[in-house]
């Protein structure tokens, strides 16, 4: 009974120190352009949008005395993009396709990894997301971008659909809005927005993920 006892102590104490650990850890995340730069960029749940690479984010893993943490799994380490205006229901879901949100590597001896990511896909329209590092499913590090997104899949379903997505035709009668300006023209005209949306239309019941 002593000896379970000493156990359970000895299993709690660490994992308050792991608690600690990880709470005091420093996360040092460097964005690369366009992100750290700025730019609009239209994206769609296929992945077929206006940014198809960029160079990769690299990140450092520090400990609560500043030193490198080296050989942390990857797996275990990931970015999550971040409406900076949160609300009930997301207006925005944002992803890189293969390799994805995932580190590439456990960290070097420098603590040191890099995310290469993919294509940029996603909902919905915001401006400046915050990108967000995630370790060990613990928030650890969180950075604007300067990028401005615009989605083909309005209604962030995750489908382009006539029936969905077509707030378009709507604002024929009006001024263009921010968030369905697709082109990145302002007084480009809606045709030409419209002409882009058709082009990304497909018919449920597809699922557009990255391919
Ligand atoms: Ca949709
Ligand atoms: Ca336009």
């Amino acid at each position: 009974m002593k000896s379970k006892l000493s156990k359970l102590i000895l299993i709690c104490l660490a994992l308050v120190v792991f608690a600690n650990t990880a709470q005091a850890m420093t996360c040092i995340l460097t964005v690369p352009p366009p992100f750290s730069t700025g730019g609009k960029f239209l994206v769609c749940p296929a992945g077929d949008g206006d940014l198809p690479s960029h160079p990769p984010f690299t990140l450092q893993l520090l400990d609560s005395s500043l030193v490198p943490i080296a050989n942390y799994p990857f797996e275990d380490i990931r970015l999550e993009f971040v409406d900076p205006v949160p609300g009930p229901s997301p207006r925005v879901s944002l992803g890189f396709c293969n390799p994805g949100l995932i580190a590439d590597s456990n960290t070097d001896a420098n603590g040191m990894t890099t995310f290469s990511g993919g294509a940029l896909f996603g909902c919905g329209s915001v401006r400046n997301p915050l990108i967000q590092v995630v370790v060990n499913s613990t928030a650890c590090a969180t950075t604007p971008t300067l990028i401005e997104i615009v989605s083909v899949d309005f209604n962030c379903d995750g489908m382009v659909t006539k029936a969905g997505d077509n707030p378009i035709m709507t604002a024929l009668k009006s001024t263009c809005p921010w968030a369905i300006d697709l082109n990145h023209s302002p007084a480009g005209g809606l045709m030409k927005d419209a002409s882009i949306l058709a082009k990304h239309i497909f018919p449920p019941p597809l699922t557009h993920t990255c391919p």
